[in-house]
């Protein structure tokens, strides 16, 4: 069949090839899940079983794919950073991409029966993807510094809204007059006050996300990638950064 006169077909094939020697990031992001969480009854603003899935999805892609040194989730995204000289699919864009957001996805499907024992899916769930490249460590870190932040900001606005929707029975539309304007001290000091919340006491999952990164690879032939680490910490600050320097260079 290879020579048939059908197979100049092929030279329509473009090559995608991503820029050597460049940090290549993926972030998934769940396709319409306002409606998939609503449709499956998740617990709001965050819930936990719906998280925890998300980690063990993203942890199936770094099982798999031995590249992907770092991870970083929360909400319905995952950002997954590929090791910066890595020649994977030789760095054919596509390739890269396709793989990852279909290991991710078979993963949330094939792990949703242990997480939602009581709850069929009702529909299938399904994710976009985008890759960016970037040049340098600093913006790497900004980048996983810029997700986080994201997942801060996001947190604290969503746990005061839905205290003064679920616990101080406002309807949305005032719930969020109330919060229009306010600063992030307000915030916490409104969910104090009013709710008895004192913010910095909710599970660390929830205010900074998760973050999957790869043990320091230990050079034994049953365990050459080393482990994966689920954890739930700050990564905009440096500590994280000097103690795994092995993320970046
Ligand atoms: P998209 O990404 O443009 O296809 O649309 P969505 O609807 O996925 O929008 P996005 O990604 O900006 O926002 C994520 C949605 O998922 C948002 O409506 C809140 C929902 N969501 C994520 N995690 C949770 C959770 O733990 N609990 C609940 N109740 N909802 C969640
Ligand atoms: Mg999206
Ligand atoms: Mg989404
Ligand atoms: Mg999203
Ligand atoms: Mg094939």
């Amino acid at each position: 069949m290879a020579n048939s006169r059908f197979a100049y077909v092929r030279s329509f094939e473009l090559p995608d090839p991503l820029l050597p020697s460049t940090y290549i990031v993926c972030r998934i992001d769940g396709r319409s899940f306002h409606r998939f969480t609503e449709a499956h009854g998740f617990d709001k603003p965050n819930d936990e079983r719906g998280l925890r899935l998300m980690d063990r999805a993203a942890e199936g892609v770094m099982r798999e794919v031995p590249d992907v040194l770092l991870a970083f989730g929360e909400s319905d995204e995952f950002s997954f950073l590929l090791k910066k000289d890595s020649t994977l699919y030789a760095r054919r864009s596509s390739k890269i991409l396709s793989t990852l957001l279909s290991i991710f996805t078979a993963n949330y499907v094939f792990h949703w029966p242990a997480h939602f024992p009581h709850t069929p899916l009702q529909h299938p769930p399904s994710f976009d993807a985008r890759i960016v490249l970037y040049p340098g460590e600093r913006e790497v870190r900004d980048y996983f510094a810029w997700r986080q932040a994201d997942t801060h900001i996001n947190n604290l606005y969503n746990t005061v809204f839905w205290a003064l929707v679920l616990q101080g029975g406002l309807d949305t539309t005032h719930a969020h007059a109330e919060l229009r304007g306010t600063i992030s001290s307000q915030k916490h000091e409104l969910l104090h006050a009013r709710f008895g919340i004192n913010y910095n006491a909710l599970p660390a999952r929830y205010r900074k996300g998760s973050v999957l990164v790869r043990t320091k690879p230990v050079l034994s032939p049953s365990n050459p990638n080393g482990e994966v680490a689920v954890l739930h910490v700050d990564i905009i600050r440096d500590e994280f950064w000097e103690e795994r320097p092995w993320l970046l260079r």
